[in-house]
């Protein structure tokens, strides 16, 4: 068999990835991971060329001068992990917030006195393009070094036109500026602007007959989301923007049961969305309609913590067969989170998460909704080279020592973009 020429290899740690394929991993095959002990992982052009035992990846490929090897022995080998909900591009920040709620103000009560998601919409209104492209810059540099390589950013503090398309614009930006793949979404129903505030129908009618046309044909966007809430936007509304949203092309994620059971679960699945979103407050009818679904619900632990409200029953969507995928939820509100690891640590902790089932989550699962999972989510031959090394030896030590940042090396598209 001819070898391969490559230009990377690491070699002789332990290598865990999703078992292969595009495929969501679901209910008790969530459980499941292929790790090989002391593997090879080799790369060429930014792609997988093979992955597996030395002896097995040594006969298949052809080291040249300029191969860089780095070598892993005692150290863990993933996919770069995968964030696919964030709502990253936001003028200001909200640590006075904080403060009230650690004494116990209420997330929506904030909300509904003016501040919350509203205070970032004026921040973000008054924010520069630059200004909004230097802080997200920040943020992903701060993913990245976590062992992030691919996030989900929602627009949503703007709610006019011109904010809405600056944060896009913004995120559009970054996607060239830095190493981190970014997923855009338009999520102008993400609070009722006060231009808007007698006329919330008429909002409605802004966001199906305006913003979304032209963000389709600037091509701004790949998903349109809602905040699908008790007195942020009902079912009714939600349901009339994403049929909009469906007609026109783009794919569909929502907000879904997060403070209230209000029948999002439902809605992802009708209208067959990508995936559903949060899930604190689901129903069982909304476990049972997403089991029928192709809908992937993505859990977002971190927030529930940041708020002190209940998690995700995520043991019960499990036993219902449901493929899981976590991200941070990482917003200047509800969830100042950046580390997709401590997520892992919450999710494991308080949603009685195996480790295995967490490393599904944040690769292969969270891959597929984004619609990504052929390039992404896996080690394996013919994937792009997105791949993280671990200062650890046992793949269960990266939710264990909670909050530390143990990521040694970061590879996206067969480039080194960290070295700690
Ligand atoms: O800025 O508070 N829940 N949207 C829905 C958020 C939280 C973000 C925020
Ligand atoms: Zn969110």
């Amino acid at each position: 068999m001819a070898r391969t020429e490559i230009d990377l290899l690491i070699k002789g740690g332990q290598v865990v990835t999703a078992l292969s394929g595009s495929a969501p991993v679901r209910g008790g095959d969530m459980q499941k991971l292929e790790i090989i002990e002391e593997g090879w992982v080799a790369c060429a052009a930014g792609q997988i060329t093979a992955v597996g035992p030395a002896e097995e990846v040594r006969e298949q490929v052809e080291l040249t001068n300029e191969t860089m090897v780095i070598g892993a022995a005692g150290k863990v080998i993933t996919p770069g992990l995968i964030d696919p909900h964030t709502h990253l591009v936001f003028g200001g920040s909200r640590e006075d917030e904080f403060y009230l709620r650690a004494r116990g103000a209420d997330y929506m009560e904030i909300m509904e006195a003016g501040g919350g998601i509203l205070s970032s919409v004026r921040a973000t209104r008054a924010a520069s393009l630059e200004e909004l492209v230097s802080a997200g810059t920040d943020r992903l540099r701060w993913m990245l070094e976590q062992g992030v390589t691919t996030v989900e950013c929602k627009s949503g503090y703007g709610l006019d036109l011109d904010t809405e398309l600056k944060q896009l614009e913004a995120v559009r930006i970054l996607k060239d500026a830095q190493p981190v793949e970014l997923v855009s979404t338009y999520l102008g129903a993400h609070a009722w602007p006060p231009e808007y505030a007698e006329d919330r129908d008429g909002y409605v009618d802004f966001v199906i007959n305006t913003v979304l046309p032209k963000i389709r044909e600037e091509g701004l966007a790949e998903f349109v989301d809602v905040f699908t809430e008790k007195g942020v936007f009902s079912v009714e509304q939600s349901r009339r923007i994403f049929n909009k949203a469906k007609e026109l092309g783009f794919a569909l994620r929502v907000h879904a049961d997060e403070m209230h059971t209000l029948g999002g679960a439902e809605l992802a699945a009708e209208l067959g969305m990508a995936s559903a979103d949060h899930l604190l407050m689901v129903s069982e009818e909304g476990i049972q309609a997403l089991a029928e679904s192709g809908v992937i619900p993505i859990l977002l632990p971190g927030t529930a913590f940041s708020l002190r409200k209940p998690y995700a029953p995520a043991r019960k969507m499990l036993d219902a067969g449901l493929p899981l995928a976590l991200a941070t939820d990482f917003n200047p509100g509800s969830c100042p989170i950046t580390s997709l690891a401590l997520v892992m640590s919450l999710a494991c902790l308080y949603m009685a998460m195996t480790p295995e089932e967490v490393l599904n989550a944040v690769t292969i699962n969270a891959a597929y909704s984004l619609g990504r999972s052929e390039r992404i989510g896996s080690l394996e031959a013919g994937k792009q080279a997105d791949i993280v090394i671990f200062q650890v030896d046992d793949y269960r030590k990266i939710p264990y020592y909670i909050g530390t940042n143990l990521v040694e090396t970061v590879i996206k598209t067969g480039k080194v973009v960290v070295s700690r």
